[in-house]
């Protein structure tokens, strides 16, 4: 098998989706840290690699591939994992559940975690706060919905990519300090997976 490295600071949930796939997966790689403040990604090294300028990329072999959700589709694919279903209603279970953590889930929390987690100065306006804090519970809500009737799972009652990406998800939920309302079924999930080796790897006390 081709040499794989995995470019990109662990403290980044994004890379984290990745390593946490190829650790599940048995793949080993090297880990190249990039990322501020460590290397910073705008340097044209890295620029060649993955114009965004955004950590995770990974080479494997000599291929290129940046885009967190992408690699993992890529490595369980090529590795024929099972953690990427092949049944298309099955996939697209999964799918549904990766892109909604990207696009929808996520992008709402940004200015809040910058505030309450990282404590960053420029993040202050108490009425930005706010708005972040509710639109992030609107979505763990529907998560919340979701796990009360799928159970352990997001998809298909077993483990797949879309696990590693919503429980890296409630993990950055749990770990800002707000006011939050009770969810059973994702803290359910959260911490089945948190049991596991690649859960306490990447959720553990000290990874934010
Ligand atoms: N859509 C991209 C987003 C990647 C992204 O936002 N990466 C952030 C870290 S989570 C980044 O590279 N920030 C710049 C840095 O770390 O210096 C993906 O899922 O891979």
């Amino acid at each position: 098998m081709d040499d794989l490295t995995i470019l990109g600071r662990v403290t980044s949930i994004n890379v984290r989706k990745v390593m946490w796939t190829a650790d599940l997966i048995g793949l080993a790689y090297e880990n190249e840290i990039w990322g501020l403040p460590h290397r910073d990604p705008r340097e044209a090294e890295f620029l060649k690699l993955n114009p965004n300028a955004q950590v995770p990329v990974i080479v494997d072999g000599g291929f290129v591939l940046w885009e967190s959700g992408a690699i993992m589709r890529y490595l369980a694919e090529r590795h024929r994992s099972g953690l990427f279903p092949t049944d298309p209603r099955e996939r697209a279970r999964v799918d549904q559940w990766m892109t909604w953590q990207a696009t929808e889930l996520n992008p709402p929390w940004m200015y809040a975690v910058m505030a309450l987690l990282r404590r960053n100065p420029a993040y202050a306006d108490p009425e930005r706060i706010a708005d972040s804090l509710a639109r992030w519970t609107i979505g763990m809500r529907i998560l919340e919905g979701h796990l009360a009737q799928a159970g352990r799972f997001i998809a298909n009652d077993r483990m797949s990519l879309a696990d590693i990406a919503i429980a890296l998800s409630t993990h950055r939920w749990v770990s800002t300090p707000f006011d939050k309302p009770a969810l059973p079924a994702v803290m359910a999930h959260y911490e089945a997976l948190k049991g596991t080796a690649e859960g306490r790897k990447y959720m553990g006390e000290g990874t934010p």
